[in-house]
C-alpha cells in the first residue's frame, strides 16, 4: 500500500503544538484532529477562541483505525467525542461547539439576535465550503496533463475569492473590517481561515500562484482586493489562528502529495474525479 498519505509527519510542530500539549490531558469533550487538516484547524479556532476545555487527539485519518470508524464512520478529521456521543462535518462541529459553549472574549460567534444576519452568515459559510474549498484543490492539484489549463483554475478560485471580499464590501455592517461582520470575528472567518492560511502553498508550488491583481492593476475591483487583504492581514494575525499553526515548512512537505496530485485523501480523488468534496 502507497504511504503517501498514511506516512505524514505524526505531529503538529511550533505552535500547535504547544497548544495540543497544554490540551493532551484526558477530558470528556475530546477533538480528533491531524495538524495538518484545514477542517480540523476550523474546529481547533473555535476551541481556542471560546477557551474550550477539551482534549486533543492527534490521529493520521489515512490509516481508518476501528476504533475511529466506530465513531465517525465517515473516517475523516475533525472527529468530535463527548462522552459517549460522536459528531463530525467540520461546520457542524464548529456550530455546535460555538452554540454549547459560551466562553471566551468574543461570545457567540454567530449573531444572536438578527435572524436573517445568522441566515447570511450560513450563505457565506456555504460559498466557502462549496467555491472557495473546491477551487483551492482544484488548483493546487492542477498538473500539466490535466484536460484543462491552470488558468481556468486560477479564475475558478480567484472568483471566489472575489465574491466574498465583494460581500464584505457590499454587506457588512461596517464595511470597514477587518472581519466577515466587520468589527465581530464570527464563525465565517473560522470557516475560511485554514485556507486563507494556506493560499501561501498554491504561490509556493504552482507557476503564477493565487494571482490575487497587484494594487493599481485592479481595475473595477481596487475596493474588494483592499478588503480582501485587510480581512486576510487580520486573519493570519489572529491568536487563534496563529496558535493552531504548525511550522510553515511541515505544510510545505505535507502538501507536496496534493501539488504533484499523487494524494490518496477523499479531498484529493474527489478533486481529481471533479465531484463534490467529501
Ligand atoms: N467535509 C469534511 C471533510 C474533512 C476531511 O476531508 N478531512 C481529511 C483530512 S484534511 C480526512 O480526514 N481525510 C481522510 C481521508 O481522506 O481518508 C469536514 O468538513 O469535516
Amino acid at each position: 500500500m502507497s504511504t503517501i498519505d498514511t506516512g505524514l509527519d505524526p505531529h503538529p510542530t511550533g505552535a500547535a503544538a504547544a497548544f495540543a500539549a497544554a490540551h493532551s490531558a484526558s477530558h470528556p469533550l475530546k477533538l480528533y484532529g491531524s495538524w495538518f487538516c484545514p477542517f480540523v484547524q476550523r474546529a481547533w479556532i473555535v476551541l481556542a477562541e471560546k477557551k474550550i476545555p477539551h482534549q486533543y487527539i492527534e490521529i493520521n485519518p489515512y490509516k481508518k483505525e476501528a476504533g475511529f470508524m466506530a465513531l465517525n464512520p465517515r473516517g475523516l478529521v475533525p472527529t468530535l467525542k463527548k462522552k459517549t456521543k460522536a459528531l463530525y462535518e467540520s461546520t457542524v462541529v464548529c456550530e455546535y461547539l460555538d452554540e454549547r459553549y459560551v466562553g471566551g472574549d468574543e461570545g457567540r460567534l454567530m449573531p444572536e439576535e438578527d435572524v436573517y444576519e445568522r441566515a447570511r452568515c450560513r450563505l457565506w459559510s456555504n460559498h466557502i465550503v462549496t467555491r472557495i474549498v473546491p477551487g483551492f484543490y482544484r488548483l493546487l492539484q492542477h498538473t500539466e496533463d490535466k484536460g484543462y489549463p491552470i488558468e481556468e483554475a486560477r479564475a475558478e478560485l480567484l472568483k471566489g475569492l472575489r465574491e466574498f471580499a465583494g460581500e464584505m464590501v457590499d454587506q457588512s455592517p461596517d464595511p470597514e473590517g477587518p472581519w466577515f461582520l466587520g468589527s465581530k470575528f464570527s464563525l465565517v472567518d473560522a470557516m475560511l481561515a485554514p485556507w486563507a492560511k494556506r493560499l501561501f502553498l498554491i504561490d509556493h508550488y504552482k507557476p503564477g500562484g493565487v494571482g490575487i491583481p497587484k494594487k493599481g492593476k485592479r481595475g473595477d475591483d481596487e475596493a474588494v482586493w483592499e478588503r480582501w487583504y485587510r480581512w486576510f492581514d487580520a486573519v493570519v494575525e489572529r491568536e487563534s489562528v496563529k496558535a493552531t499553526w504548525s511550522d510553515e515548512e511541515m505544510y510545505i512537505k505535507a502538501y507536496k502529495r496534493y501539488a504533484e496530485d499523487k494524494t490518496q485523501s477523499e479531498v484529493g480523488q474527489a478533486t481529481r474525479k471533479g465531484r463534490g468534496l467529501p
